[in-house]
């Protein structure tokens, strides 16, 4: 029974982690259809098919660790805790959002759960998230920054000057590679020579491995494995996560870069529902547990909806506070 849990989770543990993936992937779900509705406005990049990545790594995170990320946010945010409705108000551009409905899907933030964003250039949060990680070992805190970035931006000029200094400063990083497969409508077969992405910061010195992002518990034990590495070593780590976005780059995206057939051949492996038949099969939890589980996450997305649509609009004059004039 407890064949692949070689991290000693409880079942309670399990499930809260199942819990969360389920969240995110009902979450996203509403904020495509309030997209659709014209609730949502500008950019919109939807985490789904990608969950076990995030919901894996944070089975390795203390509460005081820091995550930074790019723009397909709206998982990692609420991974790292934040209140759903705050982050769905920020979507609709609220005065209750997270970034108080001045930032929007791209430009989630919470320094209070250790979350910096939320970043729209490709490959921008890679050195900042090494300078967090720098600030970490100069104040002398046992924290591990964790940073995320595409495939996309492994091919981005700024994300070698910061591994370089990562290594050579020896900080206290872990570079997390979500390998989708593709940039914007560009296949990763079309961007990047040579073999797997994690290898290029093997050059640096940096040790790394890829992993199979579409199930929680590889991605777990890969991400508590990088954990002690870095706190054993004091060195940065890397891990290339094979994974795959069910959904468009971002809302408007027409998909003629890859087939039907691809896609579908993916979702039968679509982490949620891997992490599911994990549960129930290996682990013998009753199917009525976790009906209950996903029951009560649709009943809060029906509050998240309601509460991101009658919390109010920013003052006029917010406008004016918190951007450079
Ligand atoms: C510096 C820069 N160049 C180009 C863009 C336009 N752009 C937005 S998303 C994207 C693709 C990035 O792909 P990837 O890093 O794989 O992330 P994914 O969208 O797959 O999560 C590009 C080229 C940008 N935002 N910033
Ligand atoms: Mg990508």
């Amino acid at each position: 029974m407890n064949k692949k849990n070689k991290n000693n989770f409880t079942n309670d543990q399990l499930l809260k982690f199942y819990e969360k993936m389920f969240l995110i992937r009902k979450f996203e779900e509403k904020a495509a259809q309030l997209y659709g509705a014209g609730k949502i406005g500008g950019f919109c990049h939807l985490y789904i098919g990608q969950e076990a990545v995030v919901i894996g790594i944070l089975s390795s995170i203390n509460s005081e660790d820091t995550v930074i990320t790019a723009y397909r946010d709206h998982g990692h945010i609420l991974a790292r805790g934040v209140d759903p409705k705050l982050v769905m108000a920020e979507l609709t551009g609220r005065k209750d959002g997270i970034s108080k409905g001045k930032g929007g899907s791209m430009h989630m933030f919470s320094k209070a759960n250790r979350f910096y964003g939320g970043h729209g250039i490709v490959g921008a949060q890679v050195p900042l998230g090494v300078g967090i990680g720098f600030a970490h070992k100069y104040r002398n805190e046992k924290k591990i920054s964790r940073v995320y970035l595409g495939d996309g931006a492994m091919s981005n000029g700024q994300v070698f000057e910061a591994f370089n200094l990562a290594s050579l400063w020896e900080l206290p990083v872990l570079f997390i590679i979500e390998n989708n497969k593709y940039g914007m409508g560009t296949s990763i077969g079309r961007s990047a020579a040579g073999g797997d992405l994690y290898e290029r910061a093997t050059v640096f010195g940096i040790k790394g491995e890829k992993v199979d992002g579409m199930n929680f518990f590889n991605v777990s034990e890969s991400a508590i494995r990088a954990r002690e590495y870095i706190e054993q070593n004091s060195k940065p780590y890397i891990i290339e996560m094979d994974t795959y976005r069910f959904r468009g780059h971002s809302m408007s995206d027409p998909g003629l870069y890859r087939t039907k057939d691809e896609v579908n051949k993916m979702k039968e492996i679509d982490p949620v529902l891997i992490m599911k038949e994990t549960l129930l099969n290996d682990y013998k939890i009753q199917e009525d547990t976790i009906k209950d589980i996903e029951s009560d996450i649709k009943k809060q997305i029906k509050d998240v909806e309601k509460f991101s649509l009658e919390s109010p609009l920013p003052d006029l004059k917010e406008l004016y506070t918190e951007v450079y004039l």
